[in-house]
């Protein structure tokens, strides 16, 4: 007899959950108290750039409202809130001999001591994207390897020093896949460098991304060494790299190809860095198709990065139907994808998910799963922490404030998404032990502007910055508490 078994679902009573910011994306103060600029701060001023003109010179002015911020958190019952330090903030040039700006210390010191005052465990990101913009200017960032390495590795021994036993869960890099992808071959984020071969500081533009990725490998791992060296016995913390990764399904689902091409986008997205972080070596799809434009570890780099996460970061949001390009197109030296086309339709004409407003974002939560298992099974079943999941709603900002507020469709994201993910931690056997929402509130969605919102709270930009939450925030605790404890 066939009948349906509902999966088990349930996650473990002591299970981390909130929501996730980044300085850039919500703090404004652009030159408050001594900060610099980032390449955040100076592609926003391109023409072009950011959708609608706009910077995060204002943002939601969190820099000043910290104190409404934490309430907010509190109201909606988390349990976890995951921010970025603004590398610029800190040390407004980012070099390791230049000056250090105390105030930018002191703001972050003062922020996790109201955030563990509030009951709310901090989760810290050293890294979203926004590079000291006077290191981008003196070396090329992330294109010059050991320059950057040593300078991320001060910067991080800095803020380790400043925080101390506050935080007991740090991350190294936010989606390295941005930085070297968006930022050094679409030139859809900062520094904006696309593929013109004769304008790159490399010779060959084409390798840029992967030469960016080296970089931040490496100085993940740097960063690592440090803190389990250095400030692990004293603060007892652990530390890991945020990596950001889609769900894919074959487009044809009996074309062996396409199949075996929905891996190889996996590997090309996600295992670019989490195969070094676990083994010590990338992907061989990848070593296979790019050859010499991937960068080689040496023996000693190798030993270092391998080993260099307590957990997996984990920010994931929705899933395309991937075709196999076709073996004559391997070669292409633009191509950062795998040889595959990634669409939201199959071969039959299904949707792999409703539009957004996120032109590359269809939710589709069995996914969610599907992808927990799928690295868990590959990396060996590490303690994973979901630090970003999330949505935009297609039109949300042309709507009246009121409809805004009752976000349904964010909400049955969030439901389905964490039902999905409970569902691989009781029936799978995953290790997630916690989950931050993207975003607490509406805030600076990069290129795309303001005009696409993400948060769970309605940011009224016009008037005051006022905060109002949506029925999203508001009922997340529900939706845990349905599965925390339940395995
Ligand atoms: C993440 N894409 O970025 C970031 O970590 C957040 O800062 C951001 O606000 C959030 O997702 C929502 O976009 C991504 O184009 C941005 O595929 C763009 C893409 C993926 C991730």
């Amino acid at each position: 007899m066939v009948r349906d078994v509902a999966a088990k679902a349930g996650l473990p009573s002591d299970f981390l959950w909130g929501f996730a910011t980044a300085a850039y994306q919500i703090e404004g103060g652009a030159t408050a108290d001594g900060r610099g600029p980032s390449i955040w701060d100076t592609f926003c001023k391109i023409p072009g750039k950011i959708a609608d003109g706009s910077s995060g010179d204002v943002a939601c002015d969190s820099y000043h409202r910290t104190a409404q911020d934490i309430e907010l958190l509190q109201k909606t019952g988390a349990k976890a809130y995951r921010f970025s330090i603004s590398w610029s903030r800190v040390i407004p040039k980012g070099g390791r001999n230049d000056p250090i700006n105390q105030a930018g210390i002191d703001f972050y010191v003062k922020l996790a001591d109201d955030l563990l005052a509030a009951g709310i465990t901090p989760f810290v990101t050293l890294f979203h994207w926004d590079l000291p913009d006077e290191l981008y200017k003196r070396y090329g960032g992330f294109l010059n390897k050991d320059e950057f390495v040593a300078d991320f590795a001060h910067y991080s021994r800095v803020v380790f020093e400043a925080l101390g036993s506050r935080v007991k869960h740090w991350i190294t890099f936010n989606e390295p896949f941005c930085s070297a992808i968006l930022g050094h071959s679409i030139g859809a984020f900062a520094p904006g460098h696309t593929s013109d071969r004769t304008k790159s500081a490399v010779g060959d533009s084409s390798r840029e991304p992967w030469i960016v990725g080296h970089s931040i490998l490496i100085a993940h791992a740097h960063a690592v060494k440090i803190y389990r060296d250095e400030f692990k016995a004293r603060d007892g913390g652990e530390i890991g790299i945020t990596l950001n990764g889609d769900w894919t399904e074959p487009w044809d689902p009996n074309d062996e190809q396409d199949r075996i091409a929905c891996d190889r986008k996996i590997e090309f997205a996600i295992c670019w860095f989490a195969d070094p972080v676990y083994f010590g070596r990338y992907p061989e799809s990848m070593v296979k198709q790019l050859g010499e434009r991937l960068p080689t570890f040496t023996a000693e780099e190798s030993e270092l990065v391998k080993g260099s996460n307590d957990f997996y970061g984990m920010n994931h949001y929705c899933a395309n139907y991937i075709r196999h390009r076709g073996d004559a197109v391997v070669a292409d030296p633009d191509d950062f994808s795998g040889n595959m086309d990634i669409l939201f339709e199959d071969k039959f004409g299904n949707s792999i998910g409703p539009e957004t407003q996120s032109f590359w974002l269809r939710p589709h939560a069995p996914g969610f799963r599907k992808l927990i298992k799928w690295l868990s099974d590959r990396y060996g079943r590490p303690k994973i922490y979901v630090t970003e999941n999330g949505t935009s709603i297609k039109g949300e900002n042309d709507l009246p404030m009121e409809e805004i507020l009752e976000d349904d469709f964010r909400l049955e994201y969030f439901r389905s998404y964490i039902t999905a993910m409970a569902e691989a931690v009781a029936e799978d056997g995953c290790d997630v032990r916690g989950y931050m929402a993207w975003s607490l509130m509406d805030n600076f969605e990069w290129a795309e502007g303001y005009e696409t919102r993400f948060g769970v709270t309605y940011v009224d930009y016009e008037n005051g910055q006022k905060r109002y939450p949506k029925k999203s925030a508001m009922e997340m605790k529900n939706i845990f508490d349905q599965f925390v404890g339940k395995v």
